[in-house]
């Protein structure tokens, strides 16, 4: 097991909790709050709670050290290392972005913990689909209502429970009206569709971690409720596809702002920040992202 820059692993089985000291590239608050995940939530002592991959997980910083509580060595070597992507050298990433650009240098520098996530295929297909039109504290909330209705409970931590994020057949199974009930809008029709188009496939969505970027990003919008906006964000982050690039109205903004990029429609200004950015656009995009919303720059 090779981990990002770091100085030691130390492993508490009694108190089931893995420290590592000295680890470069990891701010729970940018990874949890960047944009790319809607199942994090800050605690009061500033770590986070939430749950990936039908575990729950703790994870807080307090000066050098980095603490994942409620797991054990097995689990962090099999799950947490992919999810949190720690085989990545982000040094290396960033200081190649710093390079291109003053804004690009300064939005790393002011998200410079976060890492992007390995999450479920499946799961980000569904949520992103929520995600239209959509706030993120909103998003969380729905997303947050749908698994406590049908997921599976997983456990009570810190006095919360837990459920899996739901499975394909749940949703195929349940009412459109039970499913809108949960606030989904508008979007219940696509989330119904969908499952039952990947039931019917009998589809494993994590596949299409296989294929290019372009084949992954066309075959997600062949699923109701997935345009090119929503597939970018799937593709990045379900699919480790890079070269992705999500415009949102913050991306927009901060496209026209800080690159002069001309008022041009959605796919002109993907097409402008992939030509821009290249095979790391996905990068680039997510500092920029949590830079501007985070400061709320051009609003
Ligand atoms: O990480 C994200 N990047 C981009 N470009 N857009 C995102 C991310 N996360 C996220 O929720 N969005 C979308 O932005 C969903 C929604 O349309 C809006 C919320 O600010």
């Amino acid at each position: 097991m090779f981990l990002e820059e770091h100085d030691e692993v130390i492993i508490d089985d009694e108190n089931r909790s893995i420290t590592i000291k000295g680890l470069k590239n990891f701010n729970p608050k940018h990874i949890f709050e960047c944009g790319q995940c809607f199942r994090w939530d800050p605690e009061e002592d500033g770590s986070y709670t939430g749950i990936a991959f039908g575990k729950v997980l703790n994870v807080s910083k307090v000066d050098d050290l980095v603490v994942f509580k409620n797991t054990n060595f097995e689990d962090f070597k099999n799950i947490w290392v992919e999810y949190f992507d720690l085989n990545r050298r982000y040094s290396e990433i960033k200081e190649m972005l710093s390079k291109k650009d003053k804004y690009l240098n300064e939005a790393v520098k002011f998200g410079d913990g976060i890492r992007i996530l390995k999450q479920d295929g499946w799961e980000m297909l569904i949520s992103f689909i929520i995600s239209a039109n959509n706030r993120i504290p909103m998003i969380k909330r729905v997303i947050d209502t749908l698994s406590k209705k049908y997921g599976v409970f997983v456990q009570n931590y810190n006095g919360k429970d837990f459920y899996s994020f739901p499975s394909p057949i749940a949703f195929a199974e349940t009412h459109m009206q039970e499913i809108r009930a949960c606030s989904t809008g508008f979007r219940d029709k696509y989330i119904k569709k969908t499952s039952e188009a990947v039931i019917l496939e009998d589809f494993e969505v994590n596949s299409l971690r296989e294929v290019s970027g372009d084949e992954c990003r066309k075959k997600l919008m062949s699923y109701s409720g997935v345009g090119a906006k929503v597939a970018d964000c799937i593709a990045l982050f379900g699919m480790q596809k890079y070269d992705s690039f999500p415009v949102d109205v913050w991306v927009k903004r901060v496209m026209q702002e800080f690159y002069n990029a001309q008022d041009m429609s959605l796919p002109k200004m993907r097409k402008f920040g992939v030509e821009l950015f290249g095979k790391d656009a996905g990068f680039a995009q997510q500092y920029l992202f949590y830079y501007v919303r985070e400061n709320q720059i051009g609003k």
